[in-house]
């Protein structure tokens, strides 16, 4: 019979299913339900509910509950063998937290069938609403931990990360100083990863290694609850938190709800879910020092594989738990897809005419450059948004399209010099990465390769292969990463974009005046 792994992805804009089967080391089933379109009475924006605060980002995390259920009747529907399905684990956006009441966890343990989870969860949160990694609200608070832990180097060294506006801690903090009352009602903090594989186990999940560590609050090095972090954060927070565990923990067998309304095997282990970057780690197969991928999603990050732990003193980057048991790198850019879309919109554009205009300019855009901070930026750190051009007409459509991917580009190549990593070859992903007009500025700005991977749904293959993984462990096969990703994230034969030696001479030089044009820019 085959083996077959579930790999969920709960991301900003939709909820992912992949069904893998290990032997044929295939993906045998994939599909995405988009939040704003089918579930359009939470009336979201990409995922998102907008505040009048521009800098205030949260999703109703009832959305991300319902989508379980209309996903999993779906797969029902498409006739998915769930009978057949050996363990489910999952991928969550990052950072965003989920506030629990006191009924949470009995209400988890006996939900009921014969309701739909929404109405079974309805009366479990603390907080209606999820802060998201959007979400960059928390300047004071940032401020407040990282003076308490001793600056940006030791919050980096105690973490992984300086504090940011969008990790779980300050997050919590603003919630801890502002509604007081309702963070007294809170008994569990759960992550995005953490929320949804509580469902699928019937019981709250611990948080892993890998999610945990874009919190502010984890040992980054003893993966542990980091004491004074936690001190610095919020009273009465150690008690909240749910325990850490390693990315392949068994939480439970899945819970009776989805065995008895959607089929599935009664014996299938529920994974504990990671962070949807910790997941792409697996997905595209980085299980070796020096390989980097860059995923154009909602937002843009570049992230790779690291053996042993070096932080980023200057606190841009991230390091965050690998699902290997070891670290990976990131940075993030929030500008990333939203703010290419927003180019699009502004000069009325489709993707075929954003690449005409772009393929009709030339690498170095004559010196153009664009700040494309359309949203608060993350990397650099800018809490103003705006739009910077330097020699750069607005109204020259073409230009335009072309600023802002070699400045997103470019922004990649200078802010990951910390990793220490000359990339040999860089693996393409996220919904933009299926672009060779934008992949072929990537290679010529990183002066590399690019590959593209056929599935760009990486995060949730990777959720797919953490529970094979998973599944291995428990039965006692002691299972090899290497031999597990191996086949599922070959690249596309001939999708290899190569660098242009002309144009990376050309980036060598405009970066230069990049950097400057930051600089002045963040004055
Ligand atoms: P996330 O997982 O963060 O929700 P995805 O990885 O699915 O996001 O990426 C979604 C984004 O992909 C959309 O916002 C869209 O701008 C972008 N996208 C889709 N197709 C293209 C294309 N042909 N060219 C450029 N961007 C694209
Ligand atoms: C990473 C980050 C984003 C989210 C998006 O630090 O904030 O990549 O994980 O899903």
């Amino acid at each position: 019979m085959a083996r077959l792994f579930v790999g969920l992805d709960s991301s900003t804009q939709s909820l992912s299913g992949i069904l893998i089967d290990l032997d044929a080391r295939k993906v045998v089933y994939d599909k995405s339900l988009n939040f704003d379109k089918t579930l359009s009475h939470y009336g979201t924006t990409n995922g998102t509910l907008r505040d009048k605060n521009p800098l205030v980002v949260h999703s109703p995390p009832l959305m991300w509950v319902e989508a379980l259920d209309v996903l999993f009747a779906q797969m029902k529907r498409d006739g998915v063998k769930l009978d057949q399905v050996l363990a489910i684990a999952g991928s969550g956006q990052q950072h965003g937290s989920v506030y629990l009441n006191n009924q949470a966890a009995g209400v988890l343990a006996n939900l009921n069938p014969s309701k739909s989870l929404k109405d079974n969860l309805a009366g479990i949160f603390a907080r209606p609403t999820s802060p998201i990694w959007m979400d960059s609200s928390t300047a004071a608070e940032c401020a407040e931990i990282r003076e308490e832990l001793g600056g940006i180097k030791a919050t980096a060294q105690a973490t992984g990360s300086d504090t940011f506006e969008r990790f779980t801690g300050p997050q919590i903090r603003k919630f801890f100083k502002t509604e007081p009352e309702k963070y007294a009602k809170t008994t569990c903090v759960a992550l995005v990863s953490s929320f949804m594989a509580s469902i699928v186990a019937g019981k709250i999940a611990p948080i892993d290694h890998g999610d945990g560590a874009g919190m502010n609050l984890m040992d980054i090095k003893k993966k542990s609850w980091h004491g004074p972090a936690v001190a610095a954060t919020a009273d009465g927070l150690s008690a909240k938190l749910p325990p850490l565990s390693e990315s392949w923990k068994v939480v439970g067998p899945v819970s009776a709800y989805f065995v008895r309304k959607y089929g599935l095997n009664k014996d299938a282990l529920a994974l504990a879910w990671s962070g949807d970057n910790p997941c792409s780690v697996i997905g595209l197969g980085l299980i070796e020092s020096g390989m980097v991928a860059i995923s154009l999603g909602t937002s843009d990050t570049l992230f790779g594989y690291m053996k042993n732990c070096r932080v980023d003193e200057h606190g841009e980057g991230h390091v965050f738990g690998a699902p290997t048991g070891d670290y990976m790198t990131l940075i993030c850019f929030k500008n990333g897809s939203l703010a290419r879309e927003k180019v699009c919109d502004l000069y009325g554009l489709d993707w075929d005419g954003f690449n005409c205009a772009l393929t009709s300019t030339v690498a170095g855009n004559k010196g153009g450059i664009m700040l494309p901070w359309f949203e608060a930026e993350i990397v650099p750190r800018v809490n103003k948004p705006g739009i910077h051009r330097f020699d750069l007409d607005p109204n020259d459509t073409s230009a335009n399209c072309r600023a802002i991917v070699e400045a997103q580009m470019m922004a990649m190549r200078l802010h990951s010099q910390w990793m220490g990593v000359k990339p040999q070859r860089i693996y393409a992903t996220g919904g933009a990465s299926g672009n060779a007009a934008i992949l072929q500025v990537m290679a010529d700005v990183m002066n590399c390769p690019v590959l593209r991977i056929e599935v760009t749904k990486s995060a949730a293959l990777g959720a797919a292969l953490r529970a094979a993984h998973g599944w291995l462990a428990h039965e006692g096969k002691a299972p090899s990463w290497d031999k597990i990703v191996r086949g599922f994230s070959d690249p596309i034969p001939g999708s290899e974009i190569k660098p242009s030696l002309k144009a990376a001479k050309a980036y060598d030089k405009l970066i230069e005046k990049y950097a400057k044009c930051e600089k002045q820019a963040l004055k």
